[in-house]
């Protein structure tokens, strides 16, 4: 990526609160990533930890379940990891939170994905107590700390195309005034991956897997620059992992491995 382009996607990001990046994941990758969680969708083995909600799946457990071992390659696309690193001033900082979801048919409903109280994130009061369980940062997610910004960000990989329908829509600019009311719903290809700010509004949309013939499948990754906010985000997302799994949270010894080697730190 040259240098212009980066600092064109690090604005729009910037101002407002996401950008994308177009074709990260090569074809074969995203049919092995598709059979795999097709596979585990459909051949559940006793010690397998699945949550339905309507008609989507996911996997608490998440990328240190190692049946889902080949999803360490999410962090091994160079695009993608330079992108990272450059916005992060090299201090990349893996989150712990990693979402696999098949199939989803309903209309989301608009939310963030902070995974920690912040003074100043009172978009939703309900959703504000339930925060308050994972993690209570003391500091205000719009200023500035110790020479440090809000900086959380959540990777979209969308395992088909999403052209018109079926995608994810953003109130644009609602990472820095949740009053912001503009929607933007960008067209997607299956290997782009969107980056956006997780303080960013947001809701998913209605896709039709039976007349699509096709499941939706996402993978979304959660990343940060090392500091104090992102610590706070870091704790409650292993919380809430930990909550969704039933039990203590592991980080598998192998993804430990393969960020460690992709420079993220964890
Ligand atoms: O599936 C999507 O497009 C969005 C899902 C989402 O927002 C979430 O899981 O937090
Ligand atoms: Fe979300």
């Amino acid at each position: 990526m040259t240098k212009k382009k980066y600092l064109e996607h690090e604005k729009e990001l910037n101002e407002k609160g996401f950008t994308i990046l177009k074709q990260i994941v090569p074809k074969k990758d995203i049919k092995a990533f598709r059979k795999l969680m097709d596979d585990r969708r459909n051949n559940p083995e006793p010690d397998d930890q699945r949550i339905f909600t309507g008609n989507k799946t996911m996997f608490p457990m998440g990328i240190n379940d190692p049946k889902f071992d080949m999803l360490t390659k999410y962090f091994t696309y160079k695009k993608l990891n330079t992108f990272l690193n450059k916005l992060t001033d090299n201090k990349l900082m893996y989150c712990h939170h990693f979402d696999i979801h098949v199939g989803h048919n309903i209309q989301g409903d608009w939310h963030d994905d902070v995974q920690a109280y912040f003074e100043g994130s009172n978009y939703d009061p309900q959703m504000a107590e339930y925060k308050k369980q994972m993690s209570v940062c003391p500091l205000n997610f719009l200023e500035e700390y110790d020479g440090e910004r809000f900086q959380i960000y959540r990777m979209c990989m969308y395992l088909q195309d999403h052209k018109g329908k079926g995608g994810i829509s953003f109130r644009t600019g609602s990472h820095l005034d949740t009053s912001k009311m503009d929607v933007e719903t960008p067209d997607i290809e299956a290997g782009d991956i969107i980056v956006f700010d997780v303080r960013l509004l947001h809701k998913a949309n209605c896709y039709d897997t039976v007349e699509e013939n096709l499941a939706r499948m996402t993978l979304f990754m959660c990343c940060g620059k090392v500091n104090n906010f992102t610590l706070y985000h870091y704790h409650g997302a292993i919380k809430r992992q930990s909550q969704q799994a039933n039990g203590a949270y592991h980080l598998a010894l192998n993804v430990s491995k393969v960020l460690k080697e992709n420079n993220y730190r964890f």
